[in-house]
């Protein structure tokens, strides 16, 4: 490659995001509790960062992989299904590219083959010879493949879930998160290919410019605050016999904090638990000894 044909050094990062639809808003929120705004554009294509130098760029979700193996854009937010999807659709030209970063833990759905109500399901090998329609016919296919189940794939763009009544196909495999959709389309979930849920994608090597570091913050307060989602900080006294006790109903819980109030034997305790703090849980800790027990939610942690 010679010297002029060198990608130009670049020292802004760029992260596509869903225009509009099921991830657009959770992926802005969870980007702006990393601490960035933007100035908005007219078109609201593009976002300028303002408080850093992280550009959003609005687009549909199918094109979010593509933009990132193509150099268009450094991350996307993007759900695991279009970029596993893509991953295998372009899995001779490009798909070495870009990989999942980080789940986000939102914008959960499953992969799922659906059946009609009526069928008698007794395992995937009736599916042999039989027309299934969905919009990933490449997930799809590498299932049947793996399973030696010779049927036919029937790729459509939308509306999945009627293909069977319109006589299109026999079965579906569509996303499903609460399966009122399949219910109301006399269709049952029996299979799930994947579990699916918006992830950050970004390129399969480092950048070799002040995006990588750009990015690395990115990941550093991105990781504080996905660590954080259900944590809380909890305090309490206890006396020094009940500690251990009280310890094992904490699991979740970084090591805690100790320090001896009026240099007796009780202690006070302050605990970071990442798991959900229930009333259920307080009353059992009330119960091995815990008093004046106090839960505070966590803004912001940096390790
Ligand atoms: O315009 P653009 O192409 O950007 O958007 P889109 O219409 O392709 O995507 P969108 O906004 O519908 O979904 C974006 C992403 O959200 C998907 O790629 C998934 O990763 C995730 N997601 C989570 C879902 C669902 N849950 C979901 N339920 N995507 C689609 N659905 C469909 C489902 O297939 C069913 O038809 O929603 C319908 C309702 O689902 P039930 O099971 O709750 O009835
Ligand atoms: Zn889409």
């Amino acid at each position: 490659m010679s010297p002029s044909a060198l990608p130009a050094a670049r020292d802004r990062l760029r992260v596509a995001i869903q225009k509009s639809g099921r991830l657009s808003e959770p992926a802005r929120a969870l980007l702006a509790s990393c601490g960035l705004s933007w100035r908005e554009s007219r078109d609201r294509l593009f976002c300028y960062g303002e408080s850093l130098p992280v550009d959003l760029l609005l687009v549909r979700d199918d094109d979010i992989p593509g933009l990132i193996a193509d150099g268009v854009c450094d991350l996307g937010i993007v759900g695991r299904n279009v970029l596993a999807e893509h991953l295998l659709q372009r899995s001779n030209g490009g798909a070495d590219k870009y990989r999942e970063w980080r789940a986000l833990g939102f914008g959960g759905c499953r992969l799922d083959i659906a059946v009609p109500d009526g069928w008698q399901w007794d395992g995937p090998a009736q599916l042999r010879d039989k027309r299934i329609a969905t919009s990933y016919p490449a997930l799809l296919g590498a299932w049947l493949r793996e399973q030696g189940i010779a049927a036919e794939v029937v790729a459509l763009s939308g509306s999945v879930e009627i293909a069977p009544r319109l006589g299109q196909a026999d079965a579906i495999c569509d996303l499903v998160s609460s399966g009122v959709t399949l219910a109301a389309n006399q269709l049952k979930p029996v299979l799930t290919l994947l579990q699916s849920e918006a992830v950050l994608a970004g390129p399969a090597t480092p950048f070799v410019d002040a995006r990588e570091e750009l990015a690395a913050l990115l990941l550093r307060r991105l990781d504080g605050v996905l660590r954080l989602k259900d944590s809380k900080l909890l305090l309490f006294q206890a006396q020094r016999q009940t500690v251990p006790a009280l310890l094992k109903l904490l699991p979740d819980a970084e090591p805690p904090t100790m320090l001896q109030v009026d240099g007796g034997d009780t202690l006070a305790l302050q605990a970071l638990c990442h798991g959900a703090m229930t009333w259920q849980r307080l009353e059992d800790l009330k119960h091995a000894g815990a008093r004046g027990l106090m839960v505070l939610p966590v803004e912001r942690m940096l390790a």
